[in-house]
């Protein structure tokens, strides 16, 4: 394991002057950095759902050619959704960008290994789907280009950012569902047809 990255510092320097983007954050870990990096309506986290971040991402991309959509997960996460590449790719849709902390664990449940720990390359996989750009990223000097490319470049994009497998203390984004789904369409729909 060569992480050295840590995962608050790379998730705040993604999100920090975020602008208009959507995103979806995986359901734990990933959930709690995005909401460590400043809790926003424009962020929607998953409580459960595992394996569906990346499509929940993809059907905003379609439903919002004109948006930005990143995806912050887990790769446990990721791993139990892996078809969804596939279908993004095909999607081959250009203001998509997934970005996997990769710390090789399942940390919300014990911290137990999960594939990635074994050398599955999720990177590869991705690049195999079909997305533009697919990297492993492990140095502190690669996050700026990753963000560049995240709010600027053509998709899909696939980031898996090594992290180490620490556990940062919790900051949980609200938790009822209703209103994350609510103040999400309002946010980005305006008050009138988030209504409808
Ligand atoms: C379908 C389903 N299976 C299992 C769980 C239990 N669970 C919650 S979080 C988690 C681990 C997530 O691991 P990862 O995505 O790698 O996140 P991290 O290590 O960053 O916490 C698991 C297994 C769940 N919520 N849903």
């Amino acid at each position: 394991m060569s992480a050295a990255l840590q995962r608050r510092d790379v998730v705040k320097a993604l999100l920090k002057d975020r602008g208009d983007i959507l995103v979806v954050a995986g359901l734990g870990s990933s959930a709690w950095d995005c909401t460590a990096a400043g809790d926003h309506p424009l962020t929607f986290p998953l409580w459960g759902a595992m394996g569906s971040a990346c499509m929940i991402g993809l059907g905003l991309a379609l439903a919002q050619p004109k948006r930005r959509v990143l995806v912050v997960t887990g790769d446990g996460e990721m791993l139990m959704g892996l078809g969804s590449l596939a279908t993004i790719g095909v999607q081959r849709s250009g203001n998509l960008a997934v970005v996997v902390l990769d710390n090789e664990r399942y940390g919300e449940t014990g911290m137990q290994k999960t594939h990635t720990a074994y050398g599955v390359d999720l990177a590869a996989t991705a690049r195999a789907c079909g997305f533009v750009k697919a990297r492993v990223i492990r140095k502190g000097t690669e996050v700026a280009s990753m963000r560049s490319d995240v709010h600027h470049g053509r998709g899909p994009l696939f980031f898996q950012v090594k992290v180490r497998p620490d556990s940062p203390p919790l900051a949980l984004p609200p938790r009822a569902g209703a209103h994350l789904s609510h103040r999400f369409r309002e946010a980005l729909l305006g008050r009138s047809a988030a209504t409808e």
